[in-house]
C-alpha cells in the first residue's frame, strides 16, 4: 500500500496527492502537524531532513517531491502525465524547474510573507517580488498559447506543480487580470475532482498563518 506522509496545506505535498488523484491509485494519507511531528525518531528515519512529503510504497521510500513525481510515473504510467514527444516534455519539466526556481522563492514567498503579514518585507524587495512574478505569469501565459494544459491536450506534471502554486496568487492580492491564458487554465483545473479534494480550506490557511506568527512571535 502506498502511504503519503503530508500536509494538506502543503503544495509540496499537494503535488504528490493530486498526482495519486489522477492516477487513481489507492493510498492511504498520513496527516502531519509540523509543530513536531516531523521531529518524532520513526518519522526521522524516513526523512533524517525531517520534511514532508514521504511516499513509501511497501518497503520502497522515496523523499523530496519531484523524486516522488518521476518514481510515480515511472511505476504507474497509466494515465501518463509526462508526454513522450521531446519538445512536449522539455516544456513540462522547464515549467516544473520555472517554478521552483524562480517563482516559489522568488516571487511567491515575498508576496505571501507581505499578504499574510509574515514578516518584515522593504517596498524594493516587494517591488523586485511582483516583477519576478509578472516575468513569471508573461512566461507561462505565452508558453500556454492556445493549449488547454502546458504539456499540450492532457493533464501533466507541469500543470500540478503550476497549478498547485500560481492560483496562491489570487489570495496573496497579486491580480491575475492581465493573464487571460492562466486565469482559463485555472478555472479548467478547478472543475476536476483531484483539485476539488486537496483545496486548502480557508480554516487550514488561517491555522497555518496563526501559527507562523506565533513562532514569530508576533
Ligand atoms: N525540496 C522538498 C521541500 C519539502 C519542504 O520544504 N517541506 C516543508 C513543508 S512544505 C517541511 O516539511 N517543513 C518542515 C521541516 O522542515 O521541519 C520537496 O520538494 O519535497
Amino acid at each position: 500500500m502506498i502511504k503519503l506522509y503530508h500536509v494538506p496545506l502543503s503544495f509540496n505535498s499537494r503535488r504528490i496527492w493530486i498526482t495519486l488523484l489522477e492516477k487513481g491509485l489507492d493510498f492511504e494519507l498520513i496527516e502531519m502537524q509540523l509543530n513536531g511531528d516531523q521531529m518524532t525518531p520513526e518519522f526521522v528515519k524516513l526523512n533524517p531532513f525531517h520534511h514532508i512529503p514521504v511516499l513509501t510504497d511497501g518497503d520502497f521510500r522515496v523523499i523530496e517531491s519531484f523524486a516522488i513525481l518521476d518514481y510515480l510515473e515511472a511505476k504507474y504510467p497509466t494515465p501518463p502525465l509526462l508526454p513522450k514527444n521531446p519538445e512536449s516534455l522539455a516544456i513540462v519539466k522547464m515549467v516544473q524547474m520555472v517554478i521552483v526556481n524562480e517563482f516559489v522563492g522568488l516571487g511567491m514567498q515575498p508576496l505571501m510573507r507581505k499578504s499574510m503579514l509574515l514578516g518584515e518585507i522593504s517596498d524594493e524587495q516587494l517591488e523586485k517580488a511582483q516583477k519576478q512574478t509578472a516575468t513569471v505569469l508573461n512566461f507561462l501565459e505565452e508558453l500556454l498559447g492556445e493549449n488547454p494544459f502546458f504539456g499540450g491536450d492532457h493533464l501533466s506534471l507541469a500543470d500540478i506543480v503550476a497549478g498547485t502554486t500560481i492560483p496562491w496568487l489570487n489570495m496573496l492580492g497579486f491580480s491575475l487580470n492581465s493573464y487571460p491564458k492562466i486565469q482559463a487554465w485555472i478555472a479548467n483545473l478547478n472543475q476536476r475532482e483531484s483539485w476539488q479534494k486537496t483545496e486548502p480550506t480557508k480554516t487550514q490557511i488561517d491555522d497555518f498563518v496563526g501559527r507562523m506568527k506565533a513562532r514569530m512571535g508576533k
